[in-house]
C-alpha cells in the first residue's frame, strides 16, 4: 500500500524547513505575518469565523471544536485568559515536545492571534515540570519575541497588548485535565473542578478562560494564512488538518509523525512507523491513544484514524500516542504497568478512583507474582464496573480501559496465567 503523501506539514514544519526555532529563519519565511493581519486586519469575530469554518478540533484528546470553544466566551466580562495546556504527560505522547523544541514561533504566534480572538490580554502556558528544557527554552524564545515587538504592548500598532508567561507544573499527570490545571496555576492543590460551569466561563480566578492544547494553537497561524479551505484538504471532513502523532512500542522506525487525519492504523504501523521491529513477533495489540484509552487488535488495522472513526469503535484517538505491542508482552503485566500508572497519578479527591486504582494493581500484582486466585479476573472485572463512570474526573475511568480491555481480547491468557498459579 503506497504511504500517503503529506503535502506539506502545518504544525511539524521543522520537518520542511530546517532552524525554523530561530526567530530569523521564522521570520523569513512568513513568521509573525499573520499576527500582524490578524490584529490589524481582522476582527476578533472574523478570526473566530475562520477558524469555525476550518473544523480545527482540539488536539488534547478530546476532539472539541476549537471555534465553538471560543465563541462559548462571554464579550462582557473581563478579564479574559488564554491558557496552553503543554502538560503532556499522557504515557507514549510527545508530540508538543517537538512542537515547542522545534518550532516554538508557531506555538506564540498561534497564542498571540488566539488570545486576541477571545479578547484575552495575557497567556499562560502550562508545561510540564519534568519539561525544564522546553520551559527554559520558552521563556527564551519569549524574550526575543518581546525585543522585536512581537509580544507585549501596542503589537504592530494595533492598540492591542499581550504578555505570555511560563509556569511550571510540579509533576502530577492529573494538571493535564483542564480544571485541576486551573487549580495549580492559581497555586493551589492540582485537583479538578467539577464542569460546568465549563472554564469558557468560569475558569482562571473564576475568569473566562480558553484552555487550548499546544497543537491545537500551531496550527492557528496556517489557517489564517492559508485559509480554512485548504486546511479542509488534508484529513476528512469530520475530522480536518492533520494529526502529531507519537508512535511507540515495538515498530521499527517510533518517533513522532504530522499524520493526514483519516489514514488507517495499518498504514500509520506499516507504512509510516515501518512495521513490526521483529519479524518473528507479531502484532499483539494496540494502545491506540494513550495509556487510558481502550486497546485495539490486529482486526482494527483498518480503522481510520479520526476522533468519530475511533469512539465508534469504542477507544479514542486521544492525544495522538499510539503504541504497538508484539507478541512478547505478557497481557498481565502490560495491563498492571498501565494501572500502576493511574494509581500513582490518582489525585485522591474521589474514592472510587483512589481506592479502585489501588485495588486493581494490587490484584494484577498478585496475578504477575504467581498468587493470583480463582474469580481474580471477575474481581477486577467488577471493580472497573464500580468505578467507571463513577470518578470524578476522567483519570479514574481510564485506569479501567487496560482492565476491560485485557477481559475482552485476552481472556484466554488470564485465565491461564491464574490456572498455572494453582
Ligand atoms: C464550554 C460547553 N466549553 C465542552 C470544553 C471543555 C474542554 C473541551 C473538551 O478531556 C481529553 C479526554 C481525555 N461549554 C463545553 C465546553 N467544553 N463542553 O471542550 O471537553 P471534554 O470534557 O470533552 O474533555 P476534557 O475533559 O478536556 C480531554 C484525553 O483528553 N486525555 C488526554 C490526555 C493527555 C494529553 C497529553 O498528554 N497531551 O492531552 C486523557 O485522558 O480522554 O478525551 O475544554 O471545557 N458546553
Amino acid at each position: 500500500m503506497p504511504k500517503t503523501e503529506i503535502k506539506e506539514h502545518i504544525v511539524m514544519r521543522n520537518r520542511d524547513i530546517e532552524n525554523i526555532r530561530d526567530l530569523d529563519v521564522y521570520l523569513a519565511n512568513g513568521g509573525y505575518a499573520m499576527a500582524k493581519q490578524a490584529l490589524t486586519s481582522m476582527t476578533p469575530a472574523a478570526i473566530i469565523d475562520e477558524v469555525k469554518k476550518s473544523g480545527l478540533r482540539g488536539r488534547g484528546g478530546a476532539g472539541f471544536p476549537t471555534g465553538v470553544k471560543w465563541s462559548f466566551v462571554p464579550k462582557e466580562l473581563n478579564p479574559k485568559y488564554l491558557v496552553v495546556n503543554a502538560d503532556e504527560s499522557e504515557p507514549g505522547t510527545f508530540n508538543n515536545h517537538e512542537i515547542i523544541d522545534e518550532n516554538p514561533h508557531q506555538l506564540l504566534e498561534g497564542i498571540v492571534i488566539s488570545a486576541f480572538a477571545i479578547g484575552a490580554n495575557v497567556a499562560y502556558i502550562y508545561i510540564r515540570g519534568e519539561f525544564a528544557y522546553g520551559a527554559r527554552f520558552l521563556e527564551q524564545k519569549i524574550a526575543e519575541a518581546r525585543e522585536r515587538g512581537l509580544i507585549g504592548k501596542n503589537l504592530f500598532g494595533s492598540g492591542y497588548d499581550v504578555e505570555i508567561y511560563v509556569h511550571r507544573g510540579a509533576g502530577a499527570y492529573i494538571c493535564g485535565e483542564e480544571t485541576a490545571l486551573l487549580e495549580s496555576l492559581e497555586g493551589k492543590i492540582g485537583q479538578p473542578r467539577l464542569k460546568p460551569p465549563f472554564p469558557a466561563v468560569a475558569g482562571l480566578y473564576a475568569k473566562p478562560t480558553v484552555v487550548n492544547n499546544v497543537e491545537t494553537l500551531t496550527n492557528v497561524p496556517r489557517i489564517i494564512e492559508k485559509g480554512a479551505d485548504w486546511f479542509r484538504s488534508f484529513g476528512t471532513e469530520k475530522s480536518p488538518g492533520t494529526k502529531a502523532v507519537s508512535i511507540s512500542g515495538h515498530v521499527k522506525n517510533p518517533g513522532n509523525y504530522e499524520i493526514p487525519l483519516g489514514i488507517t492504523i495499518r498504514e500509520f504501523i506499516f507504512d509510516w512507523a515501518g512495521g513490526m521491529r521483529d519479524p518473528n513477533l507479531p502484532l499483539k495489540f494496540i494502545i491506540p491513544g494513550g495509556a487510558s484509552s481502550n486497546w485495539l487488535t490486529e482486526e482494527h488495522l483498518d480503522l481510520p484514524m479520526t476522533w468519530d472513526d475511533m469512539a465508534a469503535a469504542g477507544t479514542m484517538l486521544g492525544s495522538g500516542a499510539m503504541v504497538v505491542l508484539d507478541t512478547s508482552v505478557p497481557v498481565v503485566r502490560a495491563a498492571l504497568k498501565v494501572d500502576e500508572f493511574f494509581k500513582h497519578e490518582s489525585c485522591g479527591k474521589c474514592s472510587p478512583c483512589r481506592e479502585g486504582t489501588h485495588f486493581l494493581v494490587k490484584v494484577w500484582e498478585r496475578i504477575d507474582e504467581g498468587h493470583g486466585r480463582v474469580g481474580d479476573i471477575e474481581l477486577l472485572a467488577d471493580v472497573g464496573k464500580q468505578m467507571l463512570g463513577k470518578c470524578f474526573c476522567p483519570l479514574g475511568d481510564s485506569s479501567v480501559s487496560a482492565v476491560n480491555s485485557a477481559i475482552k481480547f485476552f481472556r484466554p491468557e488470564l485465565d491461564a496465567a491464574i490456572d498455572a498459579q494453582h
